[in-house]
């Protein structure tokens, strides 16, 4: 059988197969992947009412990619205190945002403790307000950093409020891209270990895949792969987020930047392969608005959010340090021809635009 109608037949492809899925034309990738979105989301697109808070830039790790960190290229150090972040919440909250989703480098000022409170103190004034918090390189950090396993640690986000954990330091899983582009930093198995205890725990989280750099295809495939493996494992993933890497401000000397007709295939292929992940989200602050809009027609249903601030994106050179105005972000959708969807955190849904 050959391999479009293989996909047609909802059939799993093998890691050559799924490699050989980029030699097929664009088109031809829209048609299956739309199928698939279609079988599973019709014509609807997911958002939700989200703000980002990144509490610290200060970083022990260095990552080349990184724009955000405070480094020589970035030198503006930032911590931020919890009256600032339970001020923002407080505000949030009386303007009907529902989740708040908090990402910071690896600072080691920054303690375990610190980290604790503010989720606790925000889950206490706050009970509806969904946390959407620390990474899996966080948790390997602060794991490290204190002394305490992945359990004790995964534990801890539980019980002080943490609801998900969002999908970043995933990177790309291939030990060599990953050793150049972000030596030292939680490695690959450890990601998915770390993912794996807190879906045992009946917990959801979401995965990215920072592409557009120094990876090949198959380094994207073999990522996809090792999603596929865990999920049929746990079933914890609800979203997966291809990041398209921006080039600004850090140290990562990239020549070719990756064109829009790549960043499309990617998308759909990711739809066809990861047969078992339902949600796949066009991070419009990486691939910009239009595109992720076109995207929708690639397989992509779910367009994140508002997000109002965005540190670590925008200082690579995304335009997203601001986020979005609701009522435009719901009119492009419509007149992209989809059926915007407010969601909450875990895709359950709130209203139909
Ligand atoms: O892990 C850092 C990426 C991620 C660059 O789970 C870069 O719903 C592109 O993970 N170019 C953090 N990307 C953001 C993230 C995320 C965002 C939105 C939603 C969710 C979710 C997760 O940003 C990092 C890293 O992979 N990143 N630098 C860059 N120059």
């Amino acid at each position: 059988m050959n391999l479009i109608e293989k996909v047609k037949q909802n059939i799993r492809l093998s890691f050559d197969e799924a490699v050989s899925l980029y030699d097929l034309d664009l088109f031809t990738l829209g048609e299956l992947a739309d199928e698939r979105r279609k079988a599973l989301h019709g014509k609807q697109t997911y958002f939700n009412i989200n703000r980002h808070i990144n509490p610290t830039n200060i970083c022990k790790d260095v990552c080349k990619f990184c724009a955000y960190s405070a480094s020589r290229k970035n030198p503006n150090p930032y911590a931020m205190s919890h009256d600032e972040i339970l001020a923002i919440t407080d505000d949030i909250v009386s303007r009907g945002i529902r989740e708040v989703h908090i990402v910071s480098a690896h600072n080691p000022d920054t303690g375990l403790e610190w980290y604790l409170e503010v989720f606790s103190k925000i889950k206490a004034a706050h009970p509806q307000l969904h946390i959407k918090a620390l990474t899996a390189a966080e948790v390997h950090f602060l794991a490290e950093e204190y002394g305490k396993s992945y359990d004790e640690i995964i534990d801890l986000m539980i019980s002080n409020g943490v609801d998900s954990m969002p999908g970043g330091g995933a990177e790309i899983f291939d030990e060599k891209v990953r050793d150049y582009i972000c030596k030292g930093k939680v490695t690959s198995a450890q990601w998915l270990e770390i993912h794996r205890k807190w879906h045992e725990r009946g917990m959801k989280s979401n995965v990215t895949m920072l592409f557009g750099h120094v990876e090949e295809r198959h380094h994207r495939i073999d990522h996809m792969m090792r999603i596929r493996d865990l999920q049929d494992a746990t079933g914890g993933f609800n979203c997966f987020i291809p990041l398209v890497y921006q080039s600004e401000n850090n140290f990562l000397n990239v020549k070719e930047y990756i064109t829009a007709h790549e960043i499309l295939k990617t998308m759909a292929i990711s739809r066809i392969v990861l047969d078992n992940v339902p949600n796949l989200k066009a991070y419009w602050v990486t691939s910009t608005v239009n595109l992720a809009l076109v995207a929708q027609e690639f397989g992509a249903n779910d367009l994140d959010g508002t997000i109002e601030k965005e540190s670590i994106n925008s200082a690579a050179g995304a335009k997203s340090a601001n986020g979005v105005n609701l009522e435009e972000f719901v009119a492009l959708i419509k007149n992209s021809g989809f059926t915007p969807v407010e969601r909450d955190s875990l895709y359950n849904t709130i209203k139909v635009w």
